[in-house]
């Protein structure tokens, strides 16, 4: 789990608001192959819960705030992301949760790989004796 501050070009006038940037590979660990949103979801909604394989992913909040709960099996970790020059990236071997903090919070987040629920672990239970079995390499 990693925050990346984005680029931003502030224009002259604040009513015109601001641009944000980032490059695949450079900015970010990972080249993107798939992005997906999540909106329409109301203030105190939890959903997630569950760990990847092998996807890499950049989680950003474009709009409103939502607070992201990581566990790699031994720490919890929470982040709150209300910023939409900033992403978190979270890798292999995480279980997950997003909680909306705020009504119509937009969550984009930039995949590693195609979709494919084979790659998703949502039993809390086996995640754990992966993580203990080594399955990633920490
Ligand atoms: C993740 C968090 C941050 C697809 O068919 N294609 C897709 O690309 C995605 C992302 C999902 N789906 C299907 C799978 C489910 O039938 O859409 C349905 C909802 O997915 P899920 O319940 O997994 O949604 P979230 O919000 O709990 O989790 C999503 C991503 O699935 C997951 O990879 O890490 O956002």
């Amino acid at each position: 789990m990693r925050i990346h501050d984005f680029h931003k070009r502030n224009a002259e006038s604040p009513d015109l608001g601001s641009l944000v940037f980032f490059e695949a590979n450079r900015d970010i660990p990972f080249a993107f192959k798939r992005v997906y949103y999540t909106y329409g979801v109301k203030e105190g909604i939890i959903r997630g819960h569950h760990a990847h394989k092998a996807l890499e992913q950049l989680l950003i909040c474009v709009y409103g705030a939502i607070e992201i709960m990581c566990d790699d099996g031994e720490k919890k970790e929470c982040t709150v992301l209300d910023d939409p020059a900033k992403g978190l990236y979270v890798g292999t071997g995480i279980w997950h949760t997003m909680k909306w903090l705020k009504d119509d919070s937009v969550l984009l987040v930039l995949a590693s790989e195609y979709y494919d629920e084979s790659d998703y672990i949502r039993d809390y239970d086996e995640f754990i004796r992966l993580v203990k079995e080594g399955y990633w390499k920490r």
